[in-house]
C-alpha cells in the first residue's frame, strides 16, 4: 500500500465540477473548514491509486454531500435519505465484482437510516462505509443529530442537548464493533495533519477490504461543520479534539481483516416464472371469471392522469380505475401525489393500465385520458395530453371550454352540479367515473367490454371503500347516474 502523500488534485475526481456555481468549476461547493472536502480527497486519491475507478460505485447520501457524484470520477448512485445500506446491499449482491462505497452523514446514517445500516453491518455486506460525524444536520441548517454532544446547542436543542430528553450521543463505532460480521471498524478525525494521515490510512484499508471482498468495513470520521456549530474554521479542529474526541475516542475498534476469507454469496437469479406467480396471483373467483378486455384500446399502454383539489376524491377515482383494470386482468399502477397538495392545493394521480409490463408509473407526457376537476389542474396538466388524447373536465368548475389540439377530444360533464343534485357533492368523482364509462363505451370499447363497465366499477368501488356499505352504495349509484347523463349528453 503506497504511503506517498501527493499534493494537488487526485485523478479520482472529475476535471471540472459541473454543478459548482460560479465560474470556478474546480473547487468544491463545501463551506470553508468543512470536513467533507478533505474526506472526498482521501477517497478519490485511494480510488485512483488502486486503479478501481471503472468498478467502483460511490453512493451519495442526502446531506451536504448529496452531490458527491459531481466530484468522484467513478460510478455514482444518489439514494434517498438513509437508504445507502439498502442500495449497497442490492449492488454488491447483484454484482459481487463491483466495489461499493457508502458515504453517509450522521443524520443520514445514525438517524433515518440507522436500521438499514446496522442490519447491513450485521449481515456483513461486502462494502465499506465512510461515516461523517459532524455532530449536526449540516445541510438543513443545524438541527440536532444523534451524535450531537451533551450540552450542544442546535436549532432543535436551543438549551443544549439534554440526556434526559434527547438521550445520549450515539456511539456508532462502539455499536458496530460489537457485531460479529464487521471486519474493520475505526474512528478517525480530520483535524491535524497527523490525524488526516491516519484517516487516509483508514480510508485505504477499508477500500482494500472491499476490493478483497472480505465483508463490511466501517470508518467513522469526526469532521467539522463550522457554519452550523458557529465556529471559525480555525476553531473547529480545536472543538473536535477537545470536545468530540472525549466522547468519541479515536482508534481501531475492531480489525479482523487478516483472519477473514473473501465472502462469497450466491448471486440471485431472476426467475421469471416465480416472479409472475407471485405478482399475478389468482383473483377471487378465479382469473377466468374476470376475462381480459378485448377492446383494441388496450392493445397498448393506457395512460391516465387525474387532477383536482385535495378532497375532491381525485386519488380514490384513480384507485377505482386501477382496481377496475385489475379486475379485467390488466397490469395496473396508481401513483398518487401527496405533499402540500393534500392541504387544499392541487392533487393528482397517475394510473397506467397495460396488458404487458408497466415500465414506470409516472405519467408526465403522452397522456391518453386526462380527467380534471378544477381549473389549476387543467392549466397544469393539459400540456401532458397526448396526440389523440381525451380530456374530460368538470364543467361545473371549469366554465370556459378548454382549447385542445386537433385530434384531441375535450368532453365536458358537470360532475359537481350532478353530484350536488344527487345529494352529495363528494360523489362528483363517482359521477365522473360513470361519465368516463359512457365516453369509453361510445368511442373505444367493444360492446362486450362496455356491457361489463358498471359491474366492474361496482366491484372496484366496493374494494376501495371496503367495510363502508353506505358509501359503496352511494358511489355506485352516482357512477350509474354519471354514465346515463353522459350517454344522454353525447350526440
Ligand atoms: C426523507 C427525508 N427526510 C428528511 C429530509 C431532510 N434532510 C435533508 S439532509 C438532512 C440531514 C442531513 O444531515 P447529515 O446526514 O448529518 O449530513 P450533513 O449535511 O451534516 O453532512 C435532512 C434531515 C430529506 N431530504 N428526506
Ligand atoms: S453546512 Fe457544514 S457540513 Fe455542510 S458544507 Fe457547510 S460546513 Fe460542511
Ligand atoms: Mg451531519
Amino acid at each position: 500500500m503506497s504511503e506517498v502523500v501527493k499534493f494537488g488534485r487526485p485523478k479520482g475526481f472529475f476535471e471540472t465540477f459541473e454543478r459548482r456555481p460560479g465560474s470556478i468549476k474546480k473547487n468544491m461547493s463545501y463551506c470553508p473548514g468543512c470536513g467533507h472536502g478533505v474526506l472526498h480527497k482521501l477517497i478519490a486519491e485511494a480510488i485512483a491509486d488502486f486503479g478501481i475507478q471503472d468498478k467502483t460505485t460511490l453512493i451519495s447520501p442526502v446531506g451536504c454531500s448529496v452531490f458527491a457524484y459531481f466530484y468522484f470520477d467513478c460510478f455514482g448512485l444518489q439514494v434517498p435519505h438513509g437508504r445507502s445500506a439498502a442500495a449497497a446491499t442490492g449492488l454488491t449482491r447483484a454484482n459481487p465484482e463491483s466495489i461499493v462505497i457508502g458515504y453517509q452523514g450522521d443524520g443520514d446514517l445514525a438517524a433515518i437510516g440507522f436500521n438499514a445500516f446496522i442490519q447491513a453491518a450485521n449481515r456483513g455486506e461486502n462494502y465499506c462505509v465512510f461515516f461523517v460525524n459532524n455532530a449536526i444536520y449540516g445541510m438543513t441548517g443545524g438541527q440536532m443529530a444523534p451524535t450531537s454532544l451533551l450540552g450542544q446547542k442546535t436549532t432543535t436543542s436551543p438549551y443544549g442537548r439534554n440526556a434526559l430528553t434527547e438521550g445520549y450521543p450515539l456511539k456508532v463505532c462502539e455499536m458496530v464493533s460489537q457485531l460479529e460480521a464487521p471486519v474493520y471498524v475505526e474512528r478517525v478525525a480530520l483535524t491535524s495533519p497527523a490525524n488526516i494521515l491516519k484517516a487516509r490510512k483508514a480510508v485505504r484499508k477499508a477500500i482494500q477490504i472491499s476490493m478483497e471482498k472480505k465483508g463490511f468495513a466501517f470508518v467513522e470520521v469526526l469532521s467539522g461543520c463550522p457554519v452550523n456549530l458557529k465556529l471559525k474554521p480555525a476553531d473547529m479542529d480545536k472543538f473536535i479534539e477537545e470536545n468530540m474526541t472525549k466522547y468519541f475516542p479515536l482508534g481501531v475498534f475492531k480489525d479482523v481483516a487478516d483472519e477473514r476469507e473473501p465472502v462469497k454469496r450466491a448471486v440471485p437469479v431472476y426467475d421469471r416464472e416465480k416472479v409472475e406467480e407471485t405478482l399475478y396471483r389468482a383473483m377471487p373467483g378465479g382469473n377466468e371469471a374476470h376475462e381480459s378486455l378485448d377492446s383494441p384500446l388496450f392493445d397498448r399502454e393506457l395512460r391516465v392522469k387525474i387532477g383536482g383539489f385535495g378532497g375532491q376524491g381525485v386519488l380514490s377515482l384513480g384507485l377505482i380505475l386501477a382496481a377496475m383494470g385489475k379486475y379485467r386482468n390488466l397490469n395496473v399502477s396508481w401513483l398518487p401525489s401527496y405533499g402540500p397538495e393534500m392541504r387544499g392545493g392541487t392533487a393528482n394521480c397517475a394510473v397506467i393500465l397495460n396488458k404487458g409490463a408497466i415500465g414506470s408509473p409516472i405519467v408526465d407526457s403522452n397522456c391518453d385520458l386526462l380527467v380534471v376537476l378544477n381549473r389549476p389542474s387543467l392549466d397544469k396538466y393539459l400540456p401532458e395530453l397526448g396526440e389523440n388524447g381525451v380530456l374530460m373536465y368538470d364543467s361545473s368548475t371549469i366554465k370556459e371550454a378548454p382549447q385542445v389540439k386537433p385530434g384531441q377530444k375535450a368532453i365536458a360533464i358537470s360532475a359537481g352540479d350532478i353530484a350536488e343534485e344527487f345529494g352529495n357533492l363528494k360523489c362528483a368523482n363517482a359521477v365522473m367515473l360513470g361519465a368516463i364509462g359512457a365516453m369509453l363505451s361510445k368511442y373505444y370499447l367493444t360492446p362486450a367490454d362496455a356491457a361489463k363497465f358498471q359491474e366492474t366499477a361496482e366491484a372496484a368501488i366496493a374494494e376501495c371503500f371496503a367495510g363502508k356499505d353506505k358509501i359503496v352504495k352511494m358511489n355506485a349509484e352516482a357512477c350509474k347516474l354519471g354514465f346515463t347523463k353522459m350517454q344522454n349528453a353525447q350526440p
